[in-house]
């Protein structure tokens, strides 16, 4: 699903129970001589808290990939380490376009030249890899599950294969990944298969008619294989219909690009950073078809902007703010996970680089940081009435029972000033920032301090004295513990 339309101001929902926290007064920028409105936060304490899933953090990676199977291997230690610092255990996608374009080899093949060179997302100009997968690549994928405590989805190529084929290889899957496989799905993005790889008038019931003899011939090889679907992009309905007709099914998947076409004038920083209301509209539907029948619902690919991102907007570091804007609200929806799309030097990777060149973390990692800094436990809904800055909060309860916030300030011309109410004002808290040189920066995101160089990011929280006002600059987010506050 893609966002297109550009909405000047997000709004919040009113009504809110139980007002708790901060208080604004109407304060005058010096900056730009702009009177901002009061501006509130509250947490709805009454309303149940939403438990974030362990494995909501997720990267998303062509099937191409496999073609070199030292990349996903537990000896690709830099990359171990940065995936790992994203969550203890979060889910690695395969698929994307090059997944219906693969060919499953069962055969084991010694290291080449390109063992471990990266493969760049598909860049939407029509799949031109036809990449070679092997049994080396799943062994060697179970190595690097194991080494970073993530799961994989994984995918099957229903666009070009066989459903014998697709059965071979989902048997070889399920046996080597274990219980690192979460789910195989077959076909990407099979709402746009009438665009190319099928008939123009190919539908939903020509897609699910083929789903079905694939899954029938994987049960008959592997009858406990876990099958999630149907990674569609724009087509919701086809979800509605899905998890109607599907059976032996574990996940509902879709896919969500923010923007696109790079080339599109609308695809820039501004729109980024100002979703629209669709897209919580449509991930509230999802959810909501995903607990009709039990099932989560995650959104399995997606990024900010389609046909493998677009230079200045998809590197940047609105990217950082956009991502862990992004996962929280679909965190506090009742998704039960994001998978980010990247890879190779795709411009919206989280992680470029590798094989002959170093691993270096782009500003959307430090976004993903972000959520992995401030989400465990469970998330209050919370609502922010930013008068009129383009700003999101989100609140957590940590495990310890200790209320968190992150305040995201999006507003690339206006500093968030927020004067703290009396319950808050004389305890104690340790926070850290995001913050960059500008928007556009695509170097030097901190993050608590630090940057994260080759592995390892150590955040400097610190302890502000007591303060009657928050401030959030502009373009930054602040992450906020309170010591003294059990909810
Ligand atoms: C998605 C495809 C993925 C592409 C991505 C893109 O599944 O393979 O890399 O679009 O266009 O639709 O960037």
């Amino acid at each position: 699903m893609t966002e297109r339309n550009i909405i000047d101001r997000r709004s919040f929902i009113t009504g809110c129970a139980a007002t708790y926290l901060l208080q604004n007064t109407p304060r005058t920028l010096a900056a730009q001589n702009t009177h901002v409105e009061a501006a509130t936060l509250s947490l709805d304490t009454s309303a149940p808290r939403i438990p974030l899933p362990a494995d909501f953090a997720g990267l998303s990676y062509e099937s191409a990939q496999l073609a070199h199977p030292g990349y996903f291997s537990r000896e690709n230690k830099s990359l171990v380490a940065l995936v790992r610092q994203l969550g203890s255990s979060g889910v690695l996608r395969i698929g994307g376009s090059t997944s219906d374009y693969d060919t499953w080899k069962q055969e084991q093949i010694s290291r080449a030249p390109s063992w471990s060179e990266p493969a760049n997302p598909d860049n939407g100009q029509g799949s031109t890899v036809r990449a070679v997968v092997t049994e080396t690549a799943i062994d060697e994928l179970r190595g690097f599950l194991d080494a970073t405590g993530w799961t994989a989805i994984y995918g099957l190529d229903l666009g070009h294969g066989s459903p014998e084929t697709a059965a071979d290889e989902a048997a070889y899957v399920v046996k080597r990944l274990g219980p690192r496989l979460k789910a195989l799905q077959m076909g990407n993005e099979p709402d746009l298969f009438s665009r190319d790889i099928r008939k123009s008038t190919y539908n939903y019931a020509d897609y699910f008619a083929e789903w079905q003899r694939f899954a029938a011939a994987i049960h008959r090889r592997t009858p406990d294989a876990p099958l999630a679907g149907p990674d569609i992009t724009d087509q919701i309905s086809w979800v509605d219909q899905f998890a109607r007709q599907a059976t032996g099914i574990c996940l509902l998947t879709s896919h969500y690009y923010a923007e696109g076409p790079p080339e599109s004038p609308d695809s820039d920083i501004a729109h980024l950073l100002h979703p629209g209301p669709e897209l919580k509209k449509s991930m509230q539907h999802l959810v909501a078809v995903g607990r009709s029948i039990h099932l989560p619902y995650r959104m399995a690919e997606g990024n900010s902007c389609y046909n493998g991102g677009k230079p200045g907007v998809s590197d940047a570091f609105a990217s950082a703010l956009w991502g862990a804007d992004f996962m929280l609200l679909l965190a506090q929806l009742g998704v039960s996970g994001v998978n980010l799309h990247g890879g190779g030097r795709g411009f919206y990777t989280p992680i470029a680089g590798g094989g002959s060149a170093p691993f270096q973390v782009r500003p959307l990692y430090y976004g993903m940081l972000v959520f992995r800094a401030f989400a465990s436990g469970s998330l209050v809904p919370c609502k922010l009435d930013a008068g009129g800055i383009n700003a999101t909060a989100y609140a957590c309860i940590n495990p310890e029972g200790r209320l968190a916030l992150a305040i995201l300030n999006k507003d690339v011309g206006h500093d968030l000033h927020l004067k703290l109410g009396d319950d808050v004002l004389h305890r104690p808290s340790r926070e850290i920032t995001m913050v960059a040189p500008g928007v556009g920066s695509t170097t030097d995101v901190t993050l608590g301090g630090q940057t994260v160089s080759q592995v390892e990011w150590r955040p400097a929280w610190s302890s502000p004295s007591l303060r009657t006002e928050l401030v959030v600059p502009r373009a930054s987010a602040l992450l906020l513990e309170f010591d003294g506050i059990i909810l």
